[in-house]
Parts: C-alpha cells; sequence; structure tokens
C-alpha cells in the first residue's frame, strides 16, 4: 500500500515530463515557422511578388546582405542599374528558394535590379 501511493507522484511526474516535452516540441514547430515567414529579417531582402522587400535596405560597412527569392519564377539579384550591370555583385539566376549573399565593404549606395525583370525590379543597398 505504501508503495502504491509512492508512485502516484513519480508517475505524475513523467506525465508531466510527457507534457513539457510536446510543448517543446510545438515551440520548435513555431520557431521552424517563423524562420519561413514572409518579412525579412535585418540584412535580408525577400524577392516577393516580382519586387525586391525592402526596396532600400540600408546597413553598415562590413554586413552581408542576404536576398531570398519567394517567387516561383527566376529572378537575379545584380548591380548597376536595367541594362547596365556594374559587375559589383551577380546572383545569376535564383529560383524559388534560391539564396544570394554579398557583404558590403565600402560605403555608398549601390543600385540592384533583377535581369530577368529588369522594367520593374529594382533595388539599392545603401551602406554607411
Ligand atoms: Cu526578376
Amino acid at each position: 500500500m505504501k508503495n502504491k501511493i509512492s508512485f502516484l507522484p513519480v508517475i505524475t511526474l513523467l506525465l508531466f515530463a510527457g507534457i513539457t516535452g510536446c510543448s517543446k516540441n510545438d515551440y520548435g514547430t513555431n520557431s521552424y515557422t517563423n524562420s519561413m515567414a514572409d518579412t525579412p529579417g535585418p540584412n535580408e531582402v525577400f524577392i516577393q511578388n516580382i519586387t525586391f522587400n525592402p526596396k532600400t535596405i540600408t546597413v553598415s560597412a562590413g554586413t552581408t546582405i542576404k536576398w531570398t527569392n519567394k517567387d516561383n519564377v527566376a529572378h537575379t539579384v545584380s548591380s548597376g542599374t536595367p541594362g547596365s550591370p556594374n559587375g559589383i555583385f551577380e546572383s545569376g539566376n535564383l529560383g524559388n528558394g534560391g539564396t544570394f549573399s554579398y557583404m558590403f565593404n565600402t560605403k555608398g549606395t549601390f543600385p540592384y535590379y533583377c535581369k530577368l525583370h529588369q522594367d520593374t525590379m529594382t533595388g539599392t543597398v545603401v551602406v554607411q
């Protein structure tokens, strides 16, 4: 009888541990969802709906900016202005989920565009 009673807290503890474990899994799922969110983080540009978001991004020198193509069509991240690439950076074609990163070490204003949609897709990196 004494033994049975002393087991109860142990069982309760195990159940609680099980529930806590599930909570941790749920938290993990939420973290995954957040990383897939449609809002770019700092130093990050999303290519969405055939636009660069944000269109202008301002960073300090030495920062690496990462572009991610969220569209189902290919895009490029090409430095320069439409029709006049300047060769500072060039991603090549990025498919859905494709990423491109570039570290900006020099202060200045860096226009860029998508070679596949150059009539509409332009962006600017400002390095301070
Ligand atoms: Cu494009």
